[in-house]
């Protein structure tokens, strides 16, 4: 049986991996899967929003049995970080509701999202130096850009992971719920989500990388600034003002 599904609700895409016996683990072929599966969520028009949700842990790492017979290329062939890379490319938000623990390629996987939100039993960190390696799907680079240099090094030298207060604090999570919550709001903000302009969000999370990856200042507001003025070629934008104007709430199409 398969070990990661999608399903839908309303405009809302969920990620769920099974996996409980062992905490979620990602094995190459669930990874192999998720590959498939994000393209069909690029695909569908329909879902605007992915929220990743695994039931009592998010995902304990990498699975370090199928890892420790790899040399070099078989560990390369572990294709984490291109899947990963993927879901960060989506053009919707993405969100990780993060119960239990979210460890090593698991905490990679909820940094290639835009939002996360742990559940206050959540434990983040990476690992990896504890088994001899280094994260190696975007966590050396994820990390510092949301929490600093700082920080990410410490938590990626020491292997110790923080608690969803600690993470909260240092900005490597959005919010914290009681875990009997974590769903709804997840949900919620989602729903919230969905109803906004798929394509001015869509705009908005590029340029926001553009400018992340920018040389400078004035290249990145160039981009935005392209990026905002073909917002006025959609059907959404006169929708949004006219709905203004005229009182009422916008429904937009993504057109
Ligand atoms: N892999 C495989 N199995 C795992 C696992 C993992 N990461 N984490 C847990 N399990 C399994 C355990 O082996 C155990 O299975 P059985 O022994 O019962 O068969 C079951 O899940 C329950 O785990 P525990 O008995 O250990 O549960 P505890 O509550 O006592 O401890 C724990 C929970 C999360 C503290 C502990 O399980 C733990 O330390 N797990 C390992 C966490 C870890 O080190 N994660 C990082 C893995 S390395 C790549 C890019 C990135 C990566 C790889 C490649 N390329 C681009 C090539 C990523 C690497 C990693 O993530």
């Amino acid at each position: 049986m398969g070990q990661i599904m999608l399903k839908k609700s309303g405009h809302t895409g969920i990620l769920q991996i099974t996996r409980p016996q062992a905490l979620n683990a990602l094995s190459r072929e669930i990874v192999d899967e998720m590959a498939w599966i994000l393209e069909k969520v690029q695909e569908d028009r329909d879902i605007r929003v992915l929220v990743i949700y695994n039931e009592k842990n998010f995902a304990a790492g990498a699975d370090i049995k199928g890892m420790i017979g790899c040399g070099r290329e078989e560990a390369r062939a572990f294709v984490f970080a291109p899947v990963f890379q993927k879901l960060a490319d989506l053009p919707i938000p993405t969100i990780a509701a993060i119960e239990g623990y979210a460890l090593g390629g698991g905490m990679e996987l909820a940094l290639a999202c835009d939002i996360r939100i742990a559940a206050e039993d959540a434990k983040l960190g990476f690992p990896e130096i504890n088994l001899g390696i280094m994260p190696g799907a975007g966590g050396t680079i994820r990390a510092p850009r949301l929490i600093g240099e700082a920080k990410a090094k410490e938590m990626i030298f020491t292997g110790s992971g923080v608690d969803a207060r600690t993470a909260l604090a240092i900005g490597l999570v959005n919010r914290v719920v009681p875990p009997d919550v974590l769903w709804k709001t997840a949900e919620e903000m989602a729903q919230r989500l969905a109803q906004k302009a798929p394509l001015a969000l869509a705009a908005a999370k590029k340029t926001i990388e553009a400018g992340l990856r920018a040389g400078s200042v004035e290249a990145g507001v160039a981009v935005e600034t392209e990026a905002w003025a073909g917002l006025f070629e959609t059907k959404d934008q006169k929708e949004g003002m006219n709905a203004f104007v005229e009182k009422r709430k916008p429904v937009f199409r993504g057109k």
